[in-house]
């Protein structure tokens, strides 16, 4: 079958004004239409979902002019390209966004209230791609957000899992885990591109061969080969153009069948590499920090590396005479180490298939990488056991080895005599099984290295990665994340977004500094008023939402205290229980005490084979049970555990909380994303000297952020002097009568044994040191619990808040890597004539 481009074919297509019209009418005509003839459902028979797949489309059919012409002009153009490689995107709903960066949310709207339809409820229809587990797949996602608003020509590879994070039940307490199925009713934002399939080989061995020039070359002979299928889903910009593209790789098995092998009797066999093909994409890992270490996570890393390298070197070939200026064309970021394998990879692409000498190939494959490390935890440090990593890729292997080989001869030069530096610096851990550790061949491998947010920086500098900072000092530098305003506040929170406008335009969407205008009215009473009414209405939509959900009755008028995020020990959601305890514990010896009433919200997934997070999941509910039954509280204290935390809630419940907990230790969380969200939403921050909390603080001033805990140095220093959790447990008073509630076996009815390996490994262990942090913590939020009784105030600091979170949009982020690493310019996208422009 002849897939490529057919050059005989003049024939204009006539673009159907029904396809790319921005007016209700259109709108309201172009849906009726692609119900009928794309969901095939006559409108007295579709259902809400039908519905929604034909609004989709329709909206989809104004995306695909945008979406062409930015190839189109990428390829005319010849323009120097960012590819981000990610094994995660978590983008949630797309269909608000798209209205939204078109500007046609009030035609649709109208159009389809005109059908008597609700666009919320629609919107609502939306099933999220769950294709991430927490911040770094989010973090992609409102990258190629900005990539697009900024007009920078972006490709972000990834893999198509066909099933993303697991969906989150609470039975009894506990997460249950249940498949996610998002596929099962179709997504109509992406497109299948079969024609550009490609083969990615496994396994099998090497072998040496003298080419015809009389060049000796290695040659992989693979034991098996899958095949990727990319799906594009379009990502467009805010009120531009650009409709840059998200690609990811299905696996299929190169034949449906290996007829050989069924000729010959091997039915199982044959069909067994069918299935183990199509695993490679099946399924997101849920892990996190760490990830795990199994042979399938590793197969799905070069799978989708290898994948977007030979596409990319296809896109290129395709413009260009040859590869020679491959780097100068294309910047590929490594989204943490998962995709790391690809340095390898494109050194064997160059060398063994476009018959590249070393050296070339080696200055072409520095020149197109940098890495952005993500995690200061050394276990989440990524290494494979040589074991599997040779088996699985021979040829890769011996690049690696060379590669090193070659790295440590002038290491060697450097460091004369000092074999604990070579060991160390080595891209091969042999300090007993032997591993590759993939940090080192990204550092390596790339010409420049970033942490995610200043400390974090800081921190990989001093400590992780400090013998690479020795070498190359020139490759570091901090890139502060910054999370995407369009659907942080726009999408997900419609009230403030028109408050803010009224006062300031709307240029802030775009230009988020320009929220320092708010600043202006901050005396001004009345527009503290209508914000605290605004937020007041949000918190009401989301205590109807939680009654609906977990049938619990919250009072909008407490303070909402949230903490939604990944459940892990270093974030501490049980330092947050302990201070919820602890409330509780002094309203039942006191019960006239004047607290100011609270309602206590958590959100969050487990990875499922992490035992104690799933019991931090369990504490909170059954803390819940016992303090929102208890008569005496009289409600002031509540507390819920919202299950199947994800995008689409997260949007609801950033706008609804005035506290936004970000209380890990110091020194291990990167950056954190999820805190500035909150605080772009109004919430004032309780929280450590962390990650990007320490930015946020010095943006929005000292006065308006609730700063508690030791510092990093702190943390390390007590570490050093040997912490002793004991100490802070016979000496408080409070804290112990807490802890000694939780492992009494008061809220899990009676057993006393439950809760005893969390307590018992607080008290003995501690490796977060919630105990150093304890009362500091208590004292703060008693500040918080003041602050909050004076509503004038809190209100301005609620808006100073959100007036000084410029810096915290990822467009600033993506602006900087721009300049500093990816040196790439905008380019602007002009549509045909016969395109309406944007509304
Ligand atoms: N992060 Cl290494 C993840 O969500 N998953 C990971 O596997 C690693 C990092 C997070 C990190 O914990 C946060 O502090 C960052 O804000 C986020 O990446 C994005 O950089």
């Amino acid at each position: 079958m002849d897939t490529s481009p057919d050059t005989s074919f003049v024939c204009p297509i006539i673009i159907e004004d029904d396809r790319t019209g921005l007016d209700t009418e259109t709108i309201r005509r172009a849906l009726r239409d692609n119900l009928l003839y794309i969901q095939g459902k006559l409108p007295e028979l579709a259902s809400k979902n039908d519905l929604y797949m034909a609004l989709a489309y329709t909206i989809r059919d104004r995306l695909l002019q945008r979406w062409l012409t930015t190839q189109q002009t990428y390829l005319k153009k010849d323009v120097r390209t960012v590819c981000y490689l990610s094994a995660e995107f978590l983008v949630g709903p797309h269909l608000a966004n798209n209205l939204i960066n078109l500007g046609i949310y009030e035609q649709v709207q109208k159009a389809v209230s005109e059908s008597g339809l609700k666009l919320e409820e629609l919107i609502a229809q939306e099933e999220e791609p769950g294709l991430g587990n927490g911040g770094l797949g989010r973090l992609a996602a409102c990258y190629l957000d900005s990539l697009s608003t900024l007009e920078i020509p972006a490709i972000g590879y990834g893999i198509r899992y066909e099933f993303g994070i697991f969906d989150q039940e609470i039975h009894d307490g506990w997460q249950v885990e249940i498949t996610d199925k998002w596929l099962q009713y179709g997504n109509p934002w992406e497109i299948a591109r079969p024609e550009s399939s490609v083969e990615v080989k496994f396994g099998g061995y090497t072998e040496s061969y003298t080419d015809e020039n009389g060049n000796y070359r290695s040659r992989w002979i693979p034991d098996y080969v899958v095949k990727g299928i990319p799906y594009d889903t379009p990502i467009l910009g805010y009120r531009v153009n650009t409709a840059n593209t998200m690609r990811l790789w299905k696996s299929e098995a190169c034949e449906s069948f290996d007829f050989g092998r069924f000729n010959r009797g091997d039915y199982y066999g044959a069909v067994d590499n069918k299935v183990h093909s199509e695993n490679i994409s099946k399924v997101l890992y849920p892990n996190d920090e760490p990830i795990q270490g199994k042979e399938l996570r590793l197969e799905q890393q070069y799978f989708f590396v290898s994948c977007s390298l030979q596409d990319l070197i296809r896109i290129h070939l395709y413009e260009n005479p040859s590869l020679d200026n491959f780097h100068q064309k294309w910047s590929v970021q490594l989204n943490d180490t998962h995709p790391s394998v690809g340095v390898a990879e494109l050194m064997r692409l160059l060398i063994d298939v476009h018959h590249f000498d070393w050296d070339k190939a080696w200055f072409i494959t520095q020149n197109t990488f940098a890495y952005t490390n993500h995690t200061l935890l050394p276990e989440a440090l990524e290494k494979w056991p040589l074991s599997i990593f040779g088996r699985l890729f021979p040829r890769l292997m011996e690049i690696i080895y060379e590669i090193n080989y070659r790295f440590l001869d002038k290491i060697r030069i450097i460091y004369p005599h000092d074999d604990g530096k070579m060991s160390r610096l080595s891209i091969i851990d042999e300090s007993g099984e032997k591993y590759v550790r993939m940090a080192h061949l990204a550092c390596v491998g790339s010409q420049a290295i970033n942490g995610v947010a200043a400390l974090h920086t800081e921190l990989l500098k001093k400590d992780v990665l400090r013998d690479f900072y020795e070498l190359f000092p020139e490759k570091f530098s901090n890139k502060t994340n910054g999370v995407t305003p369009r659907r942080w506040m726009v999408s997900s929170n419609p009230r403030l977004t028109f408050a803010i406008t009224e006062k300031i335009g709307e240029n802030w969407i775009k230009h988020l500094e320009d929220l320092r205008g708010l600043e202006n009215y901050v005396d001004d009473g009345g527009f503290r008023d209508s914000w605290r009414r605004i937020k007041y209405d949000i918190k009401a939509d989301l205590a109807n939402y939680i009654d609906k959900k977990v049938g619990i009755k919250v009072d909008p008028s407490t303070l909402f205290d949230v903490q939604v995020k990944r459940i892990h020990e270093y974030k501490r959601q049980h330092l947050n229980v302990l201070h919820i305890v602890t409330l509780y514990h002094r309203l039942k010896n006191n019960p006239n005490l004047d607290i100011t009433p609270r309602t206590f919200i958590f959100g969050g997934k487990a990875a499922p084979g992490y035992f104690m997070a799933k019991l931090i999941i369990k504490l909170i509910n059954s803390v819940a049970e016992v303090i929102d039954n208890d008569p005496t509280i009289g409600g002031r204290l509540k507390v819920v555990f919202l299950p199947d935390y994800n995008v689409t809630f997260g949007q609801r419940v950033y706008p609804a909380a005035d506290l936004s907990e970000q209380i890990s230790t110091a020194g291990k969380e990167a950056s954190g994303t999820g805190n500035m969200k909150f605080s772009m939403n109004g919430s004032l921050t309780i929280g450590t000297l962390d990650g990007a909390n320490i930015e946020i603080r010095e943006e929005v001033g000292a006065e308006n952020f609730f700063l508690f805990g030791l510092t990093t140095e702190e943390v390390y220093a007590k570490k050093a002097a040997g912490y002793n959790p004991q100490e802070y447990y016979y000496h408080n008073e409070e804290l112990r009568a807490v802890l000694d509630l939780i492992g009494s076996g008061f809220f899990s009815r009676g057993d006393s044994s439950l809760f005893r390996p969390l307590v018992d490994n607080l008290i003995y262990n501690d490796p977060y040191m919630l105990l150093a942090d304890y009362q500091s913590y208590i004292d703060c939020q008693e500040g918080v619990g003041w602050a909050y009784k004076d509503q004038e105030h809190w209100s301005r600091l609620a808006i100073l808040n959100v007036a000084r979170m410029g810096k915290f949009s990822s467009d600033r982020s993506i602006r900087e890597y721009c300049e500093e690493i990816w040196r790439i310019q905008p380019v602007k996208i002009e549509l045909p004539d016969y395109i309406q422009a944007n509304a």
